[in-house]
């Protein structure tokens, strides 16, 4: 001991100020900084009496394991408000929460939503391609799998609106989800999921309101986790994440246009994943050699990337890839993907036209694959 002992919370408040200051760049940052921090206050005010307000956790269907807290039992006795499918709650804003490991969190209940066993087996396969669950152990994988509850929802139903603060997040089981952000006024349907993905991270990850609005275009399945144990696992993961991917991160060549918090919120979102020697990543899809036997026409190796192409075209994947002997890949997904790499776009693109040099020197034609 003997050391200053920091404030739990303290660094993520900073960290919270400092990417909103990156984001909107003010003129003035220490008016900036009353702003922040006033907003952060009226939400914490707000959060205790919606605390107050709301009934003490233990809903119909849902248990809490871990020690019982006593400002709950004392407000076992209060009106019984709360809450809609969602799990909503009144108000969230800004809880100072500390990802690393600090024991604070193990004091808070460990929400588990009872499930049968098909239930379980659903949100299992709804769950084994989440990008943010792949750094887990699978013990916090576990406890995630116990947090989340099933929601149902209705054509046309708003699963979120941009500009409300962050309540929960979302895996989807079925269902296509249109994507929309406002933009001068006008709300713009700027991308879609189609029967998987996950959503609402941002807003839980970063304290900031929702990025944008999500709207069901038809009877779908979604599994929601609270944001309490959202941060609780996931926040806290990415603390070890942003450790261990840092430096990595740093020395990839496509990157290094970005600024360090741009980088840090690619690796808040992506996912790791290992395969074995020979096993295909990705799928050929467009019509290649007539024959169809396969070329090999390039070999990536640490720093590099694929995968971009047909995120970038819009288009099939144009080249099968296999991993060559035990390999590890860092993914994003494309959300993520256009959300955070629009910088990169550039860089990406003149490479494209270099695959297509590659591909005239190997097969004497010309190739068009950016059309
Ligand atoms: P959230 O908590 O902010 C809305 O709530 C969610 O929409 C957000 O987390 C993301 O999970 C998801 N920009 C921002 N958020 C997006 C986007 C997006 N796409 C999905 N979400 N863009 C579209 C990229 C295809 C960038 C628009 C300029």
């Amino acid at each position: 001991m003997g050391a200053v002992e920091i404030p739990a919370g303290l660094r993520e408040l900073l960290q919270g100020y400092t990417v909103e200051v990156l984001r909107r760049r003010p003129t003035n940052l220490v008016e900036f900084a009353v702003q922040h921090f006033t907003k952060i206050l009226e939400g914490q005010k707000k959060d205790q009496k919606a605390k107050k307000r709301s009934a003490k956790p233990a809903r119909k269907g849902v248990t809490f394991e871990g020690k019982s807290n006593k400002e709950e039992e004392e407000e076992e006795e209060e009106e019984d408000t709360v809450s809609d499918k969602y799990n909503r709650r009144v108000s969230v804003c800004a809880e100072a929460y500390n990802p690393d490991e600090d024991e604070d969190d193990d004091t808070e209940p460990r929400v588990v939503h009872p499930k049968t066993d098909v239930q379980r087996r659903r949100l299992q396969d709804a769950c084994k391609d989440i990008l943010l669950f792949k750094t887990l152990e699978p013990e916090q994988f576990s406890e995630v799998l116990d947090g989340m509850f099933e929601v149902l929802v209705k054509p046309q139903e708003h699963i979120i609106d941009q500009g409300d603060d962050g309540d929960n997040f979302y895996v989807i089981e079925k269902g296509v989800y249109d994507i929309f952000v406002e933009k001068d006024g006008a709300n713009v349907c700027v991308g879609k999921y189609d029967n998987k993905g996950s959503f609402g991270e941002l807003a839980l990850m970063y304290n900031t309101p929702r990025a944008a609005t999500i709207v069901a275009t038809q009877e779908g399945a979604l599994w929601g986790l609270d944001r309490a144990t959202f941060h609780r696992l996931i926040v806290k993961n990415n603390a070890k994440k942003r450790r261990i991917y840092e430096a990595f991160i740093e020395c990839v060549p496509l990157l290094k246009s970005l600024e360090l918090s741009e980088r840090m919120r690619i690796v808040d979102v992506l996912g790791a994943r290992a395969f074995k020697d020979g096993e295909r990543l990705i799928t050929q899809t467009k019509a290649g050699q007539q024959d169809n036997t396969e070329v090999e026409v390039a070999r990536c190796s640490r720093g590099q990337y694929f995968g971009e192409l047909a995120l970038v075209t819009n288009k099939p994947r144009a080249a099968s890839v296999y991993a060559v002997g035990e390999t590890k890949c860092l993914v994003i997904d494309i959300q993520a993907f256009e959300r955070l790499l629009g910088p990169c776009m550039d860089i990406m693109k003149r490479n494209i036209s270099q695959y297509e040099d590659q591909l005239v020197a190997l097969f004497g034609s010309s190739v068009d694959l950016k059309h």
